[in-house]
C-alpha cells in the first residue's frame, strides 16, 4: 500500500481523499492556492504546499507545480479527484513518468473515452447500444445533411473532445444544421483545440442514468448500480438518487452488466461511471464514460456501503477489489449540491465569508463540505460547498428526510440553493418520480422565493 498519497484537489473532495486516506494509515499531502489557505484539506491533511495564485491554471491546473510537491514531499501516489486534471490523460503520463503512481486508469484509458467520437466507437463494438448517428467524426457539412435525413431530425452535433454537455448544437431542420454544425465546429476549436465534431438522433426526453463500476489490475470489474442525474441546470447537476423510480432489478442487471462489458472491453481498472440516456420507451443508449471518481459518488457509498474512495486507493496500488458484486440496496438515498449561488439571480455565484454555519444531522444523514463558520468562500472556483446526502427505507422516506435536512441546514454569509432545493423536494412532479433532463426548465416557478 501507498505510504503517501498527494492530493492534486480541493474542496469537500480533497478532504474526503484525506478521510480514506486516513483509515487506510496512507499519509496525505495537500496542496493548495492561495486562495485555500483556511481550506479544511488544508488543515487535515499531514503536510501541506502552496502551489501558486487562486487561479488554478497556475494552480490546481498546473501540472509542473503538482509534480514538484510531490516530489519535495516524497509522496507514493497522486490522486487528483474530479475536475481540474483528473481526466487529463497527460498529467496521467506526466505523473508515470515522474515515478508516482496517478489514482486512476491509465493515460491510455482516459484518452480512449476522452475523445468521446472514440468512445462512442468503442463501446459500440463492445456491444453496446449507441444513439443513432455517425459511425465516426464527421468530414463535411454534406456528410452531416444526407445523415440527419437519413435518421430524421431533430440531431444533435457534439464536440469529440468535449463531453458534459459542453460543445453541443441541436438541429431541427437542414437550415439549423448547416448553421449549427460551423458553430459547433467553431466553438470546439476554440474551446478544446479540435474541430471534430459527431452526429446523432436526438433525444427530446431523456433521463440522464449513470452506473457505477469499479475495475481492478485482476482482471475484475463490477457495477455498483445506478444513479438518477435527471435533475440538472445547463449540464450542472444538481440532485442525483438511486435507485432511479424508473430502473427495475431487471434492467438493473440487464444495463449494469452491459456497462461491465463495455469498461472490461478497455480493461478498466479504477473507479468509473458509465453514462446512459434513457429514452421515453425505456431503451438505454451510450452516452459517455467517465473516469474519475464523481462529485455523487456518495448515493452508491450510502446505497451499498463500498467506500468508492478507498476501493480506488486500494485497486491503484496492486489490490484485488475488496468487494465482488453488487451488494443489497439499503432502500434509497438522495444527494442535494449546496451552491453558494442565487436562483433568483439565474444562479449567479454569491462567495464571500460564512458567519453562521449549522449543518442537518440523524440518522441516515451525510454531509460532505469543507466549509464552518467564519470561512469565506472565494470566487474562483466551482460554487458548490456542500453536498447532503439522506438514506431512507424508501424514496418517500429519503425525500423527506432531505427536506427536514435542508429545512435545518443554516448558512448565513452567502445565499445558498437550499431553499430551492427543498421546494424541489415539495415539489409534485419531482415526488413522482416522472421527470426527465428537462424538468426544471418546465418548473420555473421553482427558481423564485415565495413572498
Ligand atoms: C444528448 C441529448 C439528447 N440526445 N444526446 C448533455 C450532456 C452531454 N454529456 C450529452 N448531453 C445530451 N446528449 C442526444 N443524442 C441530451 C443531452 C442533454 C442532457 C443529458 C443528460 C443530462 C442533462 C442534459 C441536458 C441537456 C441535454
Amino acid at each position: 500500500m501507498f505510504k503517501k498519497v498527494l492530493i492534486a484537489n480541493r474542496g469537500e473532495i480533497a478532504l474526503r481523499i484525506v478521510r480514506a486516506c486516513r483509515e487506510l494509515k496512507i499519509k496525505t499531502v495537500a496542496v493548495f492556492s492561495e486562495a485555500d489557505r483556511e481550506s479544511l484539506h488544508v488543515r487535515l491533511a499531514d503536510e501541506a504546499v502552496c502551489i501558486g495564485p487562486p487561479p488554478s491554471a497556475l494552480s490546481y491546473r498546473a501540472i509542473p507545480r503538482i509534480l514538484a510537491a510531490a516530489e519535495v514531499t516524497n509522496a507514493d501516489a497522486i490522486h487528483p479527484g474530479y475536475g481540474f486534471l483528473s481526466e487529463n490523460a497527460q498529467f496521467a503520463e506526466a505523473v508515470v513518468a515522474s515515478g508516482f503512481t496517478f489514482i486512476g486508469p491509465t493515460a491510455d484509458m482516459i484518452r480512449q473515452m476522452g475523445d468521446k467520437a472514440e468512445a462512442r466507437k468503442l463501446m459500440k463494438a463492445a456491444g453496446l447500444p449507441t444513439i443513432p448517428g455517425s459511425k465516426d467524426v464527421l468530414e463535411d457539412v454534406e456528410e452531416a445533411v444526407s445523415l440527419a435525413k437519413d435518421i430524421g431530425f431533430p440531431v444533435i452535433i457534439k464536440a469529440a473532445a468535449g463531453g458534459g454537455g459542453r460543445g453541443m448544437r441541436v438541429a431541427v431542420d437542414e437550415k439549423t444544421l448547416r448553421n449549427g454544425m460551423m458553430i459547433a465546429q467553431a466553438e470546439a476549436e476554440a474551446a478544446f483545440g479540435s474541430g471534430a465534431v459527431y452526429l446523432e438522433k436526438y433525444l427530446v426526453k431523456p433521463r440522464h442514468i449513470e452506473f457505477q463500476l469499479l475495475g481492478d489490475k485482476h482482471g475484475h470489474c463490477i457495477h455498483l448500480g445506478e444513479r438518477e442525474c435527471s435533475v440538472q441546470r445547463n449540464n450542472q447537476k444538481l440532485i442525483e438518487e438511486s435507485p432511479s423510480a424508473a430502473v427495475t432489478p431487471e434492467v438493473r442487471a440487464r444495463i449494469g452488466a452491459m456497462a461491465v462489458k463495455g469498461a472490461s472491453s478497455i480493461g478498466y481498472d479504477s473507479a468509473g461511471t458509465i453514462e446512459f440516456l434513457m429514452d421515453v420507451d425505456g431503451s438505454f443508449y451510450f452516452m459517455e464514460m467517465n473516469t474519475r471518481i464523481q462529485v455523487e459518488h456518495p448515493v452508491t457509498e450510502m446505497l451499498t456501503g463500498v467506500d468508492l474512495v478507498k476501493e480506488q486507493i486500494r485497486v491503484a496500488a496492486g489490490h484485488p477489489l475488496g468487494v465482488h458484486e453488487l451488494p443489497p440496496l439499503r432502500g434509497h438515498v438522495i444527494e442535494c449540491r449546496i451552491n453558494a449561488e442565487d436562483p433568483n439571480r439565474n444562479f449567479q455565484p454569491s462567495p464571500g465569508r460564512i458567519v453562521t454555519f449549522h449543518p442537518p444531522g440523524g440518522n441516515g444523514v451525510r454531509l460532505d463540505t469543507h466549509v464552518y463558520a467564519g470561512y469565506t468562500v472565494p470566487p474562483y472556483y466551482d460554487s458548490m460547498i456542500a453536498k447532503v446526502i439522506c438514506q431512507g427505507k424508501d424514496r418517500e422516506e429519503a425525500l423527506a428526510k432531505m427536506r427536514l435536512a435542508l429545512e435545518t441546514f443554516i448558512i448565513e454569509g452567502p445565499t445558498t440553493t437550499i431553499p430551492f432545493l427543498a421546494r424541489v423536494m415539495q415539489n409534485p412532479r419531482f415526488q413522482s418520480g416522472d421527470f426527465d433532463t428537462k424538468f426544471l426548465e418546465r418548473e420555473p416557478e421553482l427558481m423564485k422565493e415565495p413572498a
